[in-house]
This record gives structure tokens, C-alpha cells and sequence, in this order.
């Protein structure tokens, strides 16, 4: 293995030929990137001559834990940052908006329990060659103006930094659009002078004490086309070296094109930071995100300065498409979302298990904001409503009603079954008063009352969603319409 300064810092070169393997690289992180290729390609039992000339599309590349609800937990952590380690992506954003201490009580410490945590993940990071980055969201109750409340900002700080964190988030998403105290109503002629102010203080009080260091911004109006008045004014006010965070046209944006990207780098004078809110599912969490992503180009890529995902409340279930994720921004020329899902489903629970978990995350792809072609159910419910056969609606019900068990006997990840059982038992569930329906139908023995009663029960036991809902919505209009006929 060597050192070689020719290269980019993230770029190597790897060799298999010969009884020999060779990796030149431009730094620590890319030798590591090789040693993963390596292992890749390990069989267990031999590892395949080739020659292999690598190098990434996107130069950051990772996660922001930025959702709603329940954080993840300290072993979903560590292991996530295994897995994007391996799936070499070098950034992780820590911003749990749930986190007490990272938004509403921004200006107390954390518990020493709280700290050795978030220590432990700052060194599994360095271990996995990902950058850390701490984030803070002070905007719900900060008077920016006020020096003290600055001094507090930054002593929450320090105790990060020496843990060895030196790149740092400064959120000020989801918090009133208007300045909310009299004194910066007198400091400040705009929200956005109030965050360019504080965003220049912060990064001058950490480039003074580490010149390496790296501040993150994330805009209020995190949103738009560029458009707004205070993304205009936060990007010229807000000094260069300065990141700023963009979630693309969207909150959710099912695309982001290089137009999109192109305006809002105009309007921020830098390249976005995009904050990628997929497979994140805080606003409908009915619903798992089990598809790959779509929607960005490499063309759009080369717009962005970073682009990290955040990902849903389950963080093995988010794996899927972060694997895809990961492809993308490795090598988004080469990227095919449908071989690359299959890839990262095989990585999460083996080969043996892929087809079984493919059928699985084929009826959990839809949101409101993300929609899919509909389920296959869907098309085998209109079939036979317009034939009148119900072979083929029984088969898809059969397969789905057996999905969970088959499921669980073919993979060994007790946390994703975990994370998924609500869907799982939905679908069975749901899968089965579907057929039974069909037999009553059949023996022409309608009970709509027992149908309607086990449905209501089904709906109580939680909130789960799967196939968009089609299999509940078919089953109460079937059962509403034939009761009245
Ligand atoms: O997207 C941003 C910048 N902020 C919040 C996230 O915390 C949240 O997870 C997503 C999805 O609901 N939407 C937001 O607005």
C-alpha cells in the first residue's frame, strides 16, 4: 500500500494481479475505500484479479439524522456508521430534532451519559474515516443579538470540539420566519442579517481556534428555487467558507434538477449543501420508504457541494436506500436504481433473503409526496373487478399474506424485523381478511358486518400502511357496495 500524492485525497488505484495486491491512494480514507472494494469482492475464499481506477462523483457524501420522532439509538449509531463507512460515505450530520439537547434546551450540557455517547460516536466516526458534524438548533428561543446567549451557543461547543469534532451545524430550520425579540428587532433589519451575523461570529470564534474547522448553515427558507428575499440577502451577507443547506425545491422533493440547483447556488453564491429528505418519513410515519432513489442526476450532482440523506425513524430499514444512495454518489455516471436497490437489499440481509425482502419493500414505496407506480394488489383488485375471475387477486393475496413468514424465516436481522413488524403483521393481516373476503364472496355468503368489524380491528392495532392502502380501501368499498346491492 502507498501513498500517492498524484492523486485526488479520495482516489485509488487497486490492483489483484499476480499473487499480489497493490493499493495506491490518495489518502488514509481513499486506502480504507480500497480495503472495502477488497472485501467486497471477497468470496470468503479468493478475491478475483482486477484492476480498479476509483474515484468519487460527489465529494461529500452521507447522512444528516435530522427527523422527528424517536432518534435512533446509540447502537443504531455506532452501526450506522459501520455501514456508511463500508458503503464509503464520509459525512454524518448529528441533529436529531428530538434530542433535547440539540433544539429546545440548545443552552444546557449533556448529561455526562449523554456526552460519553455522543464521544463514542465521534471516535467511531474518526475510526470509519466520516466526518462528524455536531449540530445545533438554537432558533426556537435564541436572542442572537445578545452576547450572552453567544457565550452560550459556544461553550455548547467547545465541549464538542474536544471531543475532536471540528466541523459544527448551525440549524435554523422549522422556527418562526419572523425575528421574534425586541432586541434583535433593533439589532437586525432581517432574520436573515440576525443568522448571517451569528453564522460569521461562530465561524470566526471556530476558525480562531481551529483554522481547519467547518460551519454548516441550514436556512430557514430551506426550500425554494432561490427565490426568497431572505436566501438572497443570507448569501451575500453569510461569509464564503460557509455552508449552506438546501432540501432542493421541496421540503420533499421528489426531484432535484440541475436548474434547480443552478438557481439557488446563484442566489447563495456558493454550491448548496443538499439536506435530502428522502427516505426520512417524520411527516407520514404510517408509511415506510423502502425504495431506491431517483430523481437527481449526475449532471444535478455537479451543482451541489454535499448531499446527505435523512433517513427514516428505522434506521436498518433506512439501509436499503442509503445503500442506493451510496451508489449514486459514488458513481452516479454508472448509477441504475433498480440493480442498485437489489444490491443494497442483498448487502442488508444476504443473497439468500433478497428476493423475499425485494417483495417486501415493493409494497412499502409510497407517500404523499413520493408516489410510485401503484402496487401490483392494485392491478390484480382492477383485474377483477373488470373480469369477475379471483384466481389471480387470490394469488397476489396469498403471496402477500405469507410474505411475513417467509420473511422472518430467511433473515437473521432482529433489529430490521423489529423495526418493520407493524407492517409486516398489517400485511398479513390485512393480506388475509382480503381472501377471506373473496370466499365469502364466492360461497355467496356476505357477512359485511364481521368484514367491516375485523377491518375497524385491523385499523386499531396500529397505524402501519402498506400497498398505499389499497387492500383496506378495496375491501370497504367491495364490502359497502355489495351489502347495498
Ligand atoms: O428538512 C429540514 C431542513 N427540516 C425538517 C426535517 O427535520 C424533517 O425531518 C423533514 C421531513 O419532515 N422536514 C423538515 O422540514
Amino acid at each position: 500500500m502507498e501513498h500517492d500524492a498524484s492523486l485526488p485525497p479520495e482516489a485509488y488505484r487497486l490492483r489483484v494481479e499476480n499473487g499480489r495486491i497493490t493499493i495506491q491512494a490518495g489518502s488514509p480514507r481513499a486506502a480504507f475505500y480500497a480495503c472495502h472494494t477488497l472485501l467486497q469482492a471477497w468470496d470468503t475464499k479468493s478475491i478475483p484479479v482486477m484492476q480498479v481506477d476509483d474515484s468519487p462523483t460527489l465529494a461529500w457524501r452521507g447522512v444528516v439524522e435530522g427527523f422527528y420522532g424517536k432518534p435512533w439509538t446509540h447502537n443504531a449509531r455506532l452501526h450506522m456508521l459501520d455501514f456508511m463507512g463500508a458503503h464509503k460515505m464520509n459525512i454524518y450530520l448529528y441533529a436529531p430534532k428530538d434530542d433535547p439537547y440539540h433544539r429546545e434546551r440548545w443552552r444546557e450540557p449533556y448529561p455526562s451519559a449523554d456526552a460519553q455517547r455522543l464521544y463514542e460516536l465521534v471516535q467511531r466516526a474518526q475510526q470509519n474515516f466520516i466526518e462528524f458534524v455536531f449540530c445545533i438548533s438554537p432558533g426556537l428561543s435564541m436572542v442572537y443579538s445578545d452576547p450572552a446567549e453567544f457565550e452560550k451557543l459556544t461553550a455548547k461547543i467547545e465541549a464538542v470540539q474536544q471531543m475532536g469534532v471540528r466541523s459544527f451545524g448551525l440549524l435554523v430550520d422549522d422556527i418562526p420566519e419572523e425575528l421574534q425579540h425586541d432586541a434583535d428587532k433593533h439589532a437586525y433589519t432581517s432574520l436573515a442579517h440576525a443568522h448571517a451575523d451569528l453564522a460569521n461570529r461562530l465561524n470566526h470564534w471556530l476558525k480562531e481556534r481551529d483554522a481547519q474547522s467547518w460551519l454548516i448553515v441550514c436556512p430557514t427558507f430551506y426550500h425554494n428555487r432561490g427565490e426568497p428575499p431572505y436566501v438572497r440577502e443570507l448569501g451575500e451577507r453569510t461569509e464564503r467558507g460557509i455552508s449552506i443547506m438546501w432540501t432542493g425545491p421541496k421540503v420533499v422533493s421528489r426531484e432535484i434538477t440541475p436548474e434547480d440547483a443552478e438557481l439557488f447556488k446563484v442566489a447563495i453564491q456558493r454550491k448548496p449543501f443538499v439536506w435530502d429528505n428522502y427516505p426520512v418519513n417524520d411527516y407520514e410515519t404510517s408509511r415506510l420508504l423502502m425504495g431506491p432513489i431517483t430523481g437527481r442526476t449526475a449532471e444535478t450532482l455537479q451543482h451541489l457541494e454535499a448531499l446527505v440523506s435523512n433517513p427514516m425513524n428505522q434506521a436498518e430499514a433506512s439501509k436499503v436506500s442509503l445503500g442506493t444512495y451510496a451508489d449514486f454518489l459514488w458513481n452516479a455516471e454508472a448509477y441504475d436504481p433498480q440493480r442498485s436497490w437489489q444490491n443494497s437489499i442483498a448487502h442488508l440481509v444476504g443473497e439468500d433473503a433478497l428476493p423475499v425482502m425485494w417483495e417486501f419493500c415493493k409494497q412499502n414505496l409510497w407517500t404523499r409526496h413520493w408516489t410510485e407506480s401503484p402496487p401490483e394488489v392494485e392491478r390484480a383488485i382492477e383485474d377483477w373487478q373488470t373480469t369477475g375471475d379471483p384466481e389471480p387477486l387470490r394469488d397476489v393475496l396469498t403471496r402477500l399474506a405469507t410474505l411475513p413468514r417467509r420473511l422472518k424465516q430467511n433473515i437473521q436481522n432482529p433489529e430490521l424485523i423489529e423495526e418493520i413488524e407493524p407492517w409486516l403483521l398489517r400485511l398479513e393481516q390485512i393480506s388475509r381478511l382480503g381472501l377471506e373476503l373473496l370466499d365469502q364472496i364466492e360461497e355467496e355468503a356476505l357477512r359485511p358486518s364481521r368484514i367491516l368489524s375485523q377491518l375497524e380491528a385491523i385499523r386499531e392495532m396500529s397505524e402501519a400502511i402498506v400497498c398505499d392502502g389499497w387492500i383496506e380501501r378495496w375491501i370497504r368499498d367491495t364490502v359497502e357496495e355489495l351489502a347495498e346491492s
